[in-house]
């Protein structure tokens, strides 16, 4: 009679474990992050052909023209098509090559209903020279059906080498700048367009002039929801952007682990570790790929910096530096830190443990995974400095 009620209850109490509420917490932590990294963001490029809308939209998501997956450039655009360009390592945000108001020949309402302006989040309008009376027609209708517009003036490297070129010694960079952009904000003017910024920028060398103005613009512009999507989505163009990218990560930490200290309630020994070092390694590798750090996106920078793809890999420090991301990997090297990950007490996820109210293996498993994947964003944010220090840091002529 013992024997059995015994056996009974341990039967009831695996049965409670497998249907606990836990996995049902889990698994909406776990879907409530996917969401936050699948937001949809279209970014809708428009301007006359030429103006270097494709090569935007290519250097954007950090490829090179002849990349796969590029959009096709320094082509005379011919076709009304309306094409749409998935970021490589966030699908959700697409960037959309749209034929210019000219190739089509409709008047702007028909146009914006042709590529199906709804959908858009906000529109850049390209110009390599003066905005033209389509393009302020264009913006005054993306108004009218109350989304934005930010006008980009492209090729500004063009245009500061023929100055030098014609003004020796007199050459005066910031000069040059500023009569191009009041230029361009004057024009629009007397179109009948008023308080316009003009974003000056190169698609050869991104990280000049106003790409990070214009980077920061948009996410102070855009609805709180979808500012990740944009910072994760942009090239580490200076300092402050990779620090944005750590800090959004760093907040994201508290909610993995949280998933792996419910998990640690599972009832199969082992599933926990496991389990967490797969979901580990593949935020570690959205982690890598998101700071530029994966051999693609290195030898892509190489290229446009002209460094070599040997310089980049020999600045960085971390164990994680030049290797693919595996559950192996993250755990030999945690078990390199444990001092670290294990001692040290992880504050803000110490203050988000009470809200479950759980019982000590889960805090152990939450507190190790919040210091584990702190410690692996630390070292691949310090990394993405270096290799922005090496590559870019200097350059800042064109
Ligand atoms: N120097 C320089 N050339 C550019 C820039 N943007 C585009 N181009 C070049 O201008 C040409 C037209 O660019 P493309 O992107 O095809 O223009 P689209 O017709 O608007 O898509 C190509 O040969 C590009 O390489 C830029 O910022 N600087
Ligand atoms: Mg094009």
């Amino acid at each position: 009679y013992d024997e059995y009620n015994i056996k009974a209850g341990y039967v009831a109490r695996i049965e409670k474990l497998q249907n606990n509420d836990t996995v049902a917490a889990a698994a909406k932590i776990q879907s409530y992050l996917e969401e936050q990294n699948n937001v949809p963001l279209n970014i809708g490029i428009t301007g006359e052909s030429g103006s270097g809308k494709s090569t935007f939209v290519n250097v954007i998501r950090g490829l090179n023209s002849k990349d796969d997956g590029a959009a096709p450039t320094g082509c005379v655009e011919t076709t009304m098509e309306v094409k749409s360009y998935p970021h490589p390592n966030y699908p959700n945000v697409i960037f959309w090559d749209l034929p210019g108001v000219g190739t089509t020949n409709f008047p702007a309402d028909k146009y914006l209903k042709h590529v199906g302006f709804e959908r858009f989040d906000f529109f850049i309008i390209i110009s390599a020279d003066r905005f033209r009376e389509n393009d302020v027609k264009l913006a005054l209708e993306i108004k009218r059906m109350q989304k934005k517009f930010y006008f980009v003036r492209s090729k500004i490297d063009h245009n500061l080498r023929d100055e030098r070129d014609d003004q020796g010694s007199e050459f005066n960079e910031k000069q040059t700048l500023d009569r191009i952009r009041t230029n361009c904000i004057q024009g629009l003017q007397t179109q009948g367009l008023e308080d316009t910024n003009v974003f000056l920028v190169s698609n050869r060398k991104l990280h000049l002039f106003d790409f990070p103005l214009l980077q920061q613009t948009l996410e102070r512009e855009l609805p709180a929801h979808k500012r990740d999507a944009l910072l994760f989505a942009m090239p580490n163009i200076n300092l402050e952007i990779i620090q944005k990218k750590k800090e959004a990560f760093q907040a994201q930490i508290k909610y993995f682990a949280s998933v792996s200290a419910l998990i640690a309630s599972a009832p199969v020994p082992g599933v926990s570790v496991a389990a967490d070092a797969a979901m580990m390694a593949t935020t570690v590798a959205q982690y890598q790929v998101t700071f530029g750090l994966d051999d693609e996106s290195l030898q892509t920078l190489a290229l446009t910096a002209h460094v070599s793809f040997d310089d980049l890999k020999a600045v960085m420090t971390s164990p994680l530096a030049a290797q693919k991301i595996t559950k192996e990997l993250i755990i030999k090297v945690i078990s390199f830190s444990v001092s670290e990950v294990a001692l040290m007490a992880a504050e803000e996820g110490a203050r988000f443990i009470p809200i479950f109210g759980i019982p000590a293996a889960m805090s152990m498993s939450f507190i190790c995974t919040y210091r584990a994947l702190s410690m692996f964003l630390d070292m691949l944010a310090d990394d993405a400095q270096r290799v922005f220090r090496r590559a870019l840091g200097l350059d800042t002529s064109v």
